[in-house]
């Protein structure tokens, strides 16, 4: 019931490079129409990245790996569900249309072969019992990189990377040794492990794979010239209170935080995730390149022959 779209195909069985994209920032993150422009901009960067741009959805049933620009455009412009593995199976049962979260992203990715998915923000733990999103079991489950800039900034980073550790998801600070912040930089939360060439990521997704751990990588790439931090908490504090005012529960939450979040900085939060997205789909496309080309671990020609995308 996957359906691998087959220029993904071929390109995955050429062993060229191929990045996901997923489409729930789209159909439940963004505000139209920028959600389509964003879409359509994400697999533009990923190409000019010299990768393979895959957005993954559910249209009419099938979950689609790499959607085609006319499927884009009807998740972004109609009412659609949202993806996450406990609904997956009904959505497709009734052949429904969503948008894939993280985590369903993630499952999809893995099982066309993909290795490397570029995200906004990831789910994770909320600020209010109890509520943890889907996408951190996802990360521990699935052999795949995923790019983000941290988790959500609604979030509480410390029990989001705490519960990362407990699951055993590797994360790596790109050129940072802090978790990103989502809208602000960097958190002031320290993390196990840090890469500052693309070399690096990928030796040490490889090693994680050699060892026979389960499950993928989390990539934390903080923004540039993020929200201040002390601002941002005014935003999301005015956020929760609004939720919690209208009553919203489970796989809203999320969707009326972020909405919350814009109508309260006056776009703000929004400019910034198009910023942050754009950013993780370029550096998603070179990690997969340095992933194509990458050796085999124990050897040492890393060193010796750097990834020509080293200038990112
Ligand atoms: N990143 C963004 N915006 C988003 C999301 C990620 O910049 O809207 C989506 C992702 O699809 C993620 C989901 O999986 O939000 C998390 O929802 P929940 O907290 O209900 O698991
Ligand atoms: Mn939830």
């Amino acid at each position: 019931m996957i359906d691998l779209a087959p220029h993904v195909a071929e390109a995955l069985g050429a062993g060229r490079p191929v990045v996901a994209l997923e489409s729930t920032v789209l159909t439940h993150g963004l505000p139209r129409p920028a959600n389509l422009e964003l879409a359509l901009r994400l697999e533009r960067v990923v190409a000019e990245g010299d990768a393979l741009p895959a957005t993954v959805g559910v249209v009419d049933g099938r979950l689609r790996v790499g959607l085609d620009a006319g499927e884009l455009e009807r998740l972004a412009t109609e009412a659609v569900d949202k993806a996450s593995p406990w609904n997956l199976g009904a959505i497709v049962a009734r052949a429904g249309c969503a948008g894939t979260t993280v985590a369903t992203t993630l499952h999809a990715a893995a099982a066309a072969g993909i290795e490397v998915f570029a995200t906004g923000g990831i789910g994770g733990v909320h600020r209010e019992a109890y509520d943890e999103s889907a996408d951190l079991a996802a990360l521990a489950r699935y052999p795949v990189i995923t790019v983000s800039a941290g988790p959500k900034s609604v979030l509480d980073a410390a029990a989001t990377l705490e519960r990362l550790e407990t699951l055993g998801v590797p994360v790596v600070g790109w050129r940072s040794d802090h978790l990103a912040g989502f809208h602000v930089g960097e958190t002031d939360l320290s993390l196990p492990a840090r890469a500052d060439t693309l070399d690096e990521l990928a030796a040490a997704f490889r090693a994680h794979r050699t060892l026979g751990l389960p499950g993928g990588m989390l990539v934390s790439q903080p923004v540039n010239d993020g929200i201040d931090p002390a601002t941002l908490r005014t935003w999301v504090e005015a956020a929760h209170a609004d939720a919690r005012a209208r009553g919203v529960r489970g796989k809203g939450v999320t969707p009326a935080l972020l909405a919350a979040l814009a109508e309260r900085s006056g776009g703000e939060t929004v400019a910034i995730n198009l910023r942050l997205l754009e950013a993780n789909a370029r550096l998603a496309a070179a990690v997969a390149g340095a992933l194509a080309g990458a050796p085999a671990p124990g050897t040492t020609s890393a060193s010796t022959s750097p990834s020509p995308k080293e200038a990112l």
